[in-house]
């Protein structure tokens, strides 16, 4: 007897202002906006609160078929699982896991980053899911330099390279990333992985790979791919990173038009580049974004503009301001594509 099972990635829906986290169990809810920012698991979901101001953005993340595989053993049938270890939360259905950390913060964040990212992805290693496939990084103050003049964003991305340094993930192994300011101190990451299904990684053509950026945005490069692809056999899904309006390695245009212009120019790029080679994303469409602007004012011109280049289903393109891991940077934006 044969039996197949379903072949599942991780996709985010979102939700404004109204507390629908649990509708749909979903594997996590992450609240953009809370007075107290942590990670707990309760009713079979790990709840991540981002400090903000309300009205809160609820994104929970949800299974979604893209193809069928012959049963591997007891892959088939297991079932919910959540926790809290050593500071990670963690839930896995299947083939899918969201692990996330909150850590306080610190005079200097690379060695506490570092600690909690080791223990992140020894968590997934260890519970089967060693395919890490798409991160995402928000922290407090990114743009202030910490008690040793170096700035908070630089500081970070140290630990983060030296803990995957340490787990021995080469360079072009690194998943998609966002990397995005908070409005108060701390540093929040999470992942989602994969048990058996690695990501297949695309750089872009115009932009250098953040991981080869040269020293004078920090001693450690960031550590990223501009892209991972996961390909069912029903379904491939494009996890866009957040992407900026940056050229080779620099940051290109001063006004918010100009970097709008690019950025869009930067995903359309890295769309092309995914689409060589996985030939079905052609005729996909962005199923969500995520946009980040610094200064408030921009907001409307940016929702305008993206919605237009790139349209999606209602209410899955929300904003937050947010500050940009480079100074200079006024607006970033991420996406999956399916
Ligand atoms: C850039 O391209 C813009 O540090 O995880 C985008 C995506 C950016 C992820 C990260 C940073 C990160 O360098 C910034």
């Amino acid at each position: 007897m044969t039996s197949s099972f379903k072949r599942r990635v991780l996709v985010p829906h979102y939700a404004r202002g109204t507390p629908v986290e649990t509708a749909h169990n979903p594997l996590a809810c992450v609240r953009y906006g809370g007075d107290e920012a942590g990670v707990e698991v309760a009713q079979g979901c790990v709840f991540m609160t981002l400090p903000g101001p309300s009205p809160v953005l609820y994104e929970t993340w949800h299974p979604m078929q893209i193809g069928e595989q012959q049963a591997e053993g007891a892959a088939s049938i297991i079932p919910r699982m959540v926790g809290k270890e050593s500071g990670i939360g963690w839930s896995c259905e299947g083939d899918v896991l969201f692990a996330a950390f909150w850590v306080q913060d610190q005079p200097e964040l690379c060695d506490a980053v570092q600690t909690h990212y080791e223990r992140l992805i020894t968590l997934s290693r260890q519970k089967g899911f060693p395919h890490i496939y798409r991160m995402w990084n928000y922290l407090g103050a990114i743009n202030q330099d910490n008690e040793y003049g170096e700035e908070r964003y630089r500081d970070f991305c140290r630990g983060r390279a030296q803990a995957f340094d340490a787990l021995g993930v080469e360079l072009t192994a690194l998943p998609a990333a966002t990397g995005i300011g908070l409005p108060a101190g701390g540093v929040a990451v999470y992942l989602i992985a994969h048990r058996v299904m690695q990501g297949v990684n695309v750089e872009n053509p115009s932009q250098l790979p953040a991981y080869h950026y040269p020293p004078r945005y920090g001693r450690r490069s960031p550590s990223f791919a501009r892209a991972t692809v996961m390909e069912g056999e029903s379904q491939t899904v494009l996890y866009l990173s957040g992407t900026a309006s940056i050229r080779g390695h620099e940051s290109v245009g001063h006004t918010l038009d100009e970097q709008l212009a690019i950025t869009i120019e930067t995903i359309h790029s890295l769309r092309a580049a995914a689409e060589k080679r996985f030939p079905c994303l052609q005729a996909g469409r962005f199923e969500s974004m995520k946009l980040y602007v610094r200064h408030p004012k921009d907001v409307s011109v940016v929702q305008a503009a993206i919605e237009r280049a790139f349209p999606c289903p209602a209410g899955q393109a929300p904003l937050l301001v947010a500050d940009i891991c480079r100074a200079e940077l006024l607006v970033e934006v991420e996406g999956i594509l399916l």
